[in-house]
């Protein structure tokens, strides 16, 4: 255990926390702020985390595991029910939970009076509830508050539903309340040393996130539904010394025929564009520059069989078991 002084004050803390909730809350880009970098792909399409991913938070007074956890849904495919247990698994192995919630756009403060949260934020909270961790509750994107006073009701309405160990207005995109944040999660984790290396940003290599980068690119340059019946798996990944340089052959693998010629684009157009993107951002994350080969590849139905989801990788939490 860390050396304490007198006053306790600056005993070092470290624990896991998971960032919990509905799709499209701003998890990934929360866990981005704390931790200064763009290492959670973060978009405006919900379900966009598929995985669990951990980012190492270290401060001069604690360090915090955070869980970037896939949003918490009903689940209908075989895929997506992956992701919700993903999402459970992520709660049950930290110390303590946040569970994020949107502010609701209201138009005045009887509005805010009326409010009740939606019937999935509640299913959230009922399966975060059931984990039986602590629950700090993050209020997200406080930008979109016509009025500050607004918050008082909600805040009220929630404390309402359960007892949470301290609720939080954010906003993420402009940093907003995460000092508060910082000084309630320090508040929140046990007396402990260091669980990784301060140097570490995540536990996922390089080979991964390259993946989700290629990922992002998807969502970008693509219809709203085709992301989702994408997967990125990493065939290579070569780290040349001298000059630095990486070579990356990935495949984007589609579930019908039909979507490969639409990932492909005319003349290869879109796939291109795809590839550009991604490459400059895996460039930017690892301070090289960085060769990356796509292919496409028909992968029929993946996102319903198991076995076709392990292959491409997705096999922590298949069959029930976490
Ligand atoms: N206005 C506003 N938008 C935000 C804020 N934080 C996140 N967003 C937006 O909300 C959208 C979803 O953000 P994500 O961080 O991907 O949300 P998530 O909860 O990780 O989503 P899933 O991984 O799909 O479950 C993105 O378009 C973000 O830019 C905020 O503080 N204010
Ligand atoms: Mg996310």
């Amino acid at each position: 255990m860390a050396e304490t002084t007198p006053t306790g004050e600056a005993e070092f803390r470290a624990g896991f926390l998971a960032l919990c909730g509905r799709p499209n809350v701003g998890k990934s880009t929360l866990l981005n702020a704390l931790l200064r970098t763009e290492l959670a792909l973060a978009t405006r399409f919900p379900q966009t985390t598929r995985e669990r991913m951990l980012g190492i938070w270290s401060e001069s007074n604690f360090q915090a595991v955070l869980i970037d956890t896939p949003g918490i849904h009903r689940a209908r495919s075989a895929f997506n029910k992956y992701m919700v247990r993903e999402a459970e698994r992520g709660a049950r192995d930290a110390d303590v939970v946040m569970l994020l919630a949107e502010v609701p756009r209201l138009p005045d403060i009887e509005a805010a009076e009326q409010w009740e949260p939606g019937e999935s934020a509640l299913a959230a909270l009922k399966t975060l509830a059931d984990v039986g961790k602590p629950i700090i509750l993050v209020l997200t994107k406080v930008d979109r508050l016509s009025e500050r006073t607004h918050l008082l009701p909600i805040i009220a309405r929630w404390q309402g539903l359960h007892e949470f160990s301290a609720v939080v207005p954010v906003c993420a995109l402009r940093g907003q309340g995460l000092r508060k944040l910082r000084e309630v999660v320090h508040a929140s984790l046990p007396p402990g040393e260091p669980l990784f290396d301060r140097d570490n940003l995540s536990d996922r290599g390089m080979r991964w996130h390259a993946g989700e980068r290629v990922r992002a690119a998807l969502f970008r340059n693509l219809s709203q539904e085709l992301p989702y019946s994408c997967a990125v798996t990493i065939e290579s990944y070569r780290e040349q010394r001298k000059p630095p340089k990486d070579t990356i052959r990935a495949t984007v693998h589609v579930e019908r025929e039909s979507q490969k010629k639409v990932v492909i684009g005319k003349g290869g157009q879109t796939i291109r564009a795809i590839s550009m993107q991604a490459r400059q951002e895996i460039a930017e994350l690892t301070q090289r520059p960085c060769d990356l080969f796509l292919t496409v590849r028909l992968t029929r139905n993946w996102t319903k069989d198991p076995d076709l989801m392990k292959r491409l990788g997705y096999h922590q939490a298949i069959g029930g078991e976490a």
